[in-house]
């Protein structure tokens, strides 16, 4: 049996129940067979944990990629940092590169997506990626979907569209809204889940009246965001699900801010000032004083400091401490991947940041 499931991209099998893709002989007859673990999502939001190494990753997007394409390089606004798939830029050069930037629905309801368009012009030139175009879109709510898919026609009448990207960006939840556009009454053919790796190998379909092809890839895991690092529980404290209500605090130096138990930030020195919370509105933000912040650390994580919590993997208590001076100038962001981003006015400022060991905390203009 050499066929792949047509939600998920494994290889289909009927011999070994409970084993990545195991089928029934009455599902693989259906005109779109469905293994079992993907059926298990659909129906009951189920997940079974597999893993896609880089290496089968890396394999792939190269088997993909080997002939020329268009690239649909999906990335989520929420984590852009953490969207970016490292060592992918050499494989796109011989390709056009359009790029979705998805889960725009999450944005407060007065953000401007031509100014967002404008920043991701920018850090994509800073993350050396050269795309023709770049659409702002949700694939929640369908937003700039309509003009993605009419780009995508054009460009691709005699080469198929392969969406690459990061685990859990929404590269199969866009493909399913492009298949619907093309065809109303098509289901949720890909399947979609709030975990990273839902997607396990490439599934191609036509699309009947355009001609055109789409091919969804798996995305890649990476231990530097949290969303990959955090158990089932947690990953539903840390990922939005409503736009985002951005949280302001007035700080004074010695005060320290809490983002759960994943993250911690140390206001020691500069002027009053404020500090902006990007943050899934349900992830506890906690203010304290700075000589207070150790203690109540070690006796508040996984109490009052949660996410993490035990069932997380342990490494999430190890914390790194970076160092952070700002000189006056224009506003940035301190992102931490997969959990948000803090907003600094701009004001000269002394910061401490706290994170778990090898999350990869960075720093950008201001994104809002
Ligand atoms: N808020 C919001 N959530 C989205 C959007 N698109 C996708 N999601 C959610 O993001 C999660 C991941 O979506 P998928 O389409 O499975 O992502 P993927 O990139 O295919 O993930 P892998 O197959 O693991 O690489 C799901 O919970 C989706 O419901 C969007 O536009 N807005
Ligand atoms: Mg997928
Ligand atoms: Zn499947
Ligand atoms: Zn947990």
């Amino acid at each position: 049996m050499s066929m792949v499931c047509t939600g998920c991209g494994v290889p289909l099998q009927m011999e070994r129940e409970g084993e990545k893709g195991y089928i029934t002989g009455d599902a693989f007859m259906r005109e779109f067979p469905l293994c079992q673990r993907c059926y298990r999502i659909k129906h009951y939001g189920e997940i079974t944990p597999v893993s896609v190494t880089e290496q089968d990753y890396r394999a792939t997007v190269m088997r993909a990629l080997e002939r020329p394409a268009v690239v649909l390089y999906a990335v989520d606004l929420f984590d852009f940092n953490g969207s970016v798939v490292r060592g992918l830029q050499g494989l796109l050069n011989q390709h056009k590169v359009i790029v979705a930037a998805n889960k725009f629905d999450l944005f407060p309801k007065r953000t401007n997506p031509d100014r967002v368009r404008g920043w991701l012009w920018r850090e994509a030139r800073r993350h050396e990626i050269e795309p023709a175009e770049i659409f702002v879109v949700s694939a929640q709510t369908g937003f700039g979907i309509d003009g993605l898919y009419e780009r995508l026609i054009r460009e691709a009448r005699d080469k198929p569209v392969i969406v690459v990207g990061m685990a859990n960006v929404g590269k199969s939840s866009m493909l399913n809204r492009i298949l619907h556009l093309s065809d109303p009454d098509e289901g949720q053919l890909y399947t979609t889940s709030p975990f990273p790796g839902t997607t396990l190998g490439s599934v191609a379909f036509k699309i009947g009246k355009t001609g055109m092809t789409v091919i969804d890839t798996p995305g890649l895991l990476g231990t530097h965001r949290l969303q990959d690092r955090v158990c089932g529980s947690s990953l539903k404290q840390i990922l939005p699900k409503q736009p985002l209500r951005p949280r302001g605090y007035q700080l004074q130096p010695g005060q320290s801010l809490f983002l759960g138990g994943l993250a911690r930030l140390d206001f020691v020195s500069g002027d009053p000032q404020s500090f902006v919370i990007y943050a899934a509105n349900q992830l506890l933000v906690h203010r304290t004083k700075l000589e207070n912040a150790d203690e109540l650390y070690a006796r508040q994580r996984g109490q009052l400091l949660t996410p993490p919590c035990s069932a997380c993997d342990e490494s999430l208590q190890q914390m790194t401490t970076k160092k952070m001076g700002f000189k006056s100038g224009r506003p940035v962001d301190i992102v931490i991947p997969g959990l948000g981003w803090i907003r600094l006015s701009g004001s000269a400022v002394d910061l401490r940041l706290h994170t778990p060991v090898r999350i990869e905390a960075a720093v950008r203009p201001a994104l809002i």
